[in-house]
C-alpha cells in the first residue's frame, strides 16, 4: 500500500484528548489538532520574546545572542522584564511547547492505535530541560540557578557549574548517564550496522532474513537479544541516558554541596578499613 493510500485510510477522525473535532484536520502533511496549536502559538510567542530580548542586546552574532535569567536576588519571584523576566517567560513558553508537542504525540499515537512509547521518551528529554530551568533552581530558591538562553552562553554556564562542583566526572550520576549515552551510540551503530549489511546487499545478492541477523550474533558474542529486544534495549538505554543526566544535575547543589571528588570520601570511611 502506498504511503498516500495509507494516509486516506487512516487519516481519520477520534483520539483527540482536547477539543473534539474542532482541530482534528491535516494541513498538508501535518496533523494539527489542538496541541498542534498551542505549539505553533508557544513557539511563535517563545521565539518573539528571544528576538525582542536579542533586539535590546549588544549583538544579532547568532552564537553570542544570550537571554540570561534574573539575578540570584530575585529568589523564585518575578523579575523585571529586562532583567530575567523575558528568561521567565521563554521558560514558560518553552515548557508550553515542549509538553504541547509530547502530547500531540500522543494523540497521533491514539489515532493510530499506537503505543506511546514516542512521547515517552520524548518525555525525558522534556523532564531533563524541567530539571535543569524549574527542578533544580527551585530547590536551590532561585530562578538564577536556570542556564542561560545562548549558544556560547549556555556552554559557559555548564562549564562554570562543573567547576563550581571541582570535578564533575566524579559526579556518580553523571558517570551512569555518560555510559548510558555511550553505550546508545555502541547499541545504535551494531543495529544500523546489522539492519544494512542483511537488508541492503549487493546488486545479484538476496536479502537476509531475521534468521541471518540472530545467527551473526549468536557466532559472534553466543547470543542475540532479538528483532523486538534491540529495540527494547535502545529506548532502554535512551531513557537512561537522559534521566540520570537530569538526576546528575538536580543532586548538585540540592543534594550535594562539595566538591564531586569528595563523595567518594564515603569509600575510605567504610568501617572495614577501621577493624
Ligand atoms: C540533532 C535535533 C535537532 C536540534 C537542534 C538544536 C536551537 C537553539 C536558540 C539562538 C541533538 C536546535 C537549537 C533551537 C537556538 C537560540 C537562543 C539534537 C538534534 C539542532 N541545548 N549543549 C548544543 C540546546 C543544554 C551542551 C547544540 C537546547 C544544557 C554542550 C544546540 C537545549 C546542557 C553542547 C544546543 C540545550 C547543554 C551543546 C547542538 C535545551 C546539558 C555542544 C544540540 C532546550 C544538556 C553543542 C554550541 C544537538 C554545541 C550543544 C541546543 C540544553 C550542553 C545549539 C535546545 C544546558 C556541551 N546545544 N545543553 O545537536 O555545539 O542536540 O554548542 O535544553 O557542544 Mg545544548
Ligand atoms: C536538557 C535537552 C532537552 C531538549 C528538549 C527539546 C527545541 C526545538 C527545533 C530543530 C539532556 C529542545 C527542542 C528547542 C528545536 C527544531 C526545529 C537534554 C536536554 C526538551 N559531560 N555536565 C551532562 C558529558 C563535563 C556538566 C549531560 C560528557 C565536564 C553539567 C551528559 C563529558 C563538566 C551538566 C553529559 C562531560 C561537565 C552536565 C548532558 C566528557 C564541565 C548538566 C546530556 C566526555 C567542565 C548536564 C541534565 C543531557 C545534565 C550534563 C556528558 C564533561 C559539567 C550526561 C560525555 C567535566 C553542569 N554532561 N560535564 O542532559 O545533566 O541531555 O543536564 O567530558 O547540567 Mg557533563
Ligand atoms: C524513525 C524510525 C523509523 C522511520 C523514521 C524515523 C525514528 C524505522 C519509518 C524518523 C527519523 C528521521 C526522519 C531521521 C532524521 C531525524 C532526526 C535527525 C531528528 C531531528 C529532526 C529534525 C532536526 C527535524 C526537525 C523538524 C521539525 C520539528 C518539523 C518542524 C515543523 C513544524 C514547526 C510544523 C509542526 C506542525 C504543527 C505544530 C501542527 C500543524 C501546524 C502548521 C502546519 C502551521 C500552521 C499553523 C497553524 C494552523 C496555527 C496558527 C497559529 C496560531 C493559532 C498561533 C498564533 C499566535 C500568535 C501570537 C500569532 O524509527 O522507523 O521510518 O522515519
Amino acid at each position: 500500500m502506498s504511503l498516500l493510500s495509507f494516509e486516506r485510510r487512516y487519516r481519520v477522525r477520534g483520539g483527540t484528548l482536547v477539543g473534539g473535532d474542532l482541530f482534528d484536520f491535516w494541513l498538508g502533511p501535518f496533523y494539527v489538532g489542538f496541541f498542534g496549536f498551542t505549539t505553533i502559538f508557544f513557539t511563535l510567542v517563545g521565539t518573539g520574546l528571544i528576538l525582542v530580548e536579542a533586539a535590546a542586546g549588544p549583538t544579532w552574532n547568532i552564537w553570542k545572542i544570550n537571554v540570561a535569567p534574573p539575578a540570584m536576588e530575585y529568589g523564585l519571584g518575578f523579575a523585571p522584564l529586562a532583567e530575567g523576566g523575558y528568561w521567565q517567560l521563554i521558560t514558560i513558553c518553552a515548557i508550553g511547547a515542549f509538553v504541547s508537542w509530547a502530547l500531540r504525540q500522543v494523540e497521533i499515537s491514539r489515532k493510530l492505535g499506537m503505543g506511546y512509547h514516542v512521547p515517552v521518551a520524548f518525555g525525558t528529554a522534556v523532564f531533563a530541560y524541567v530539571s535543569l530551568v524549574v527542578i533544580r533552581p527551585v530547590l536551590l530558591g532561585a530562578w538564577g540557578h536556570g542556564f542561560p538562553y545562548g549558544i556560547f552562553t549556555h556552554l559557559d554556564w555548564v562549564s562554570n557549574i562543573g567547576y563550581q562542583y571541582l570535578h564533575f566526572h566524579y559526579n556518580p550520576a553523571h558517570m551512569i548517564a555518560i555510559t548510558f549515552f555511550f553505550t546508545t551510540t555502541l547499541a545504535l551503530s551494531l543495529h544500523g550496522g546489522l539492519i544494512l549489511s542483511a537488508l541492503n546487499p549487493q546488486k545479484g545478492e538476496r536479502v537476509k532474513t531475521a534468521e541471518y541477523e540472530d545467527s551473526f550474533f549468536r557466532d559472534f558474542i553466543g547470543y542475540s537479544i532479538g528483532e523486538l529486544g534491540i529495540h527494547r534495549l535502545g529506548l532502554f538505554l535512551a531513557l537512561n541516558a537522559g534521566f540520570w543526566s537530569a538526576v546528575c544535575i538536580v543532586a548538585s547543589g540540592p543534594f550535594w554541596t562539595k566538591g564531586w571528588p569528595q563523595w567518594w570520601d564515603w569509600w575510605l570511611e567504610l568501617p572495614i578499613w577501621n577493624i
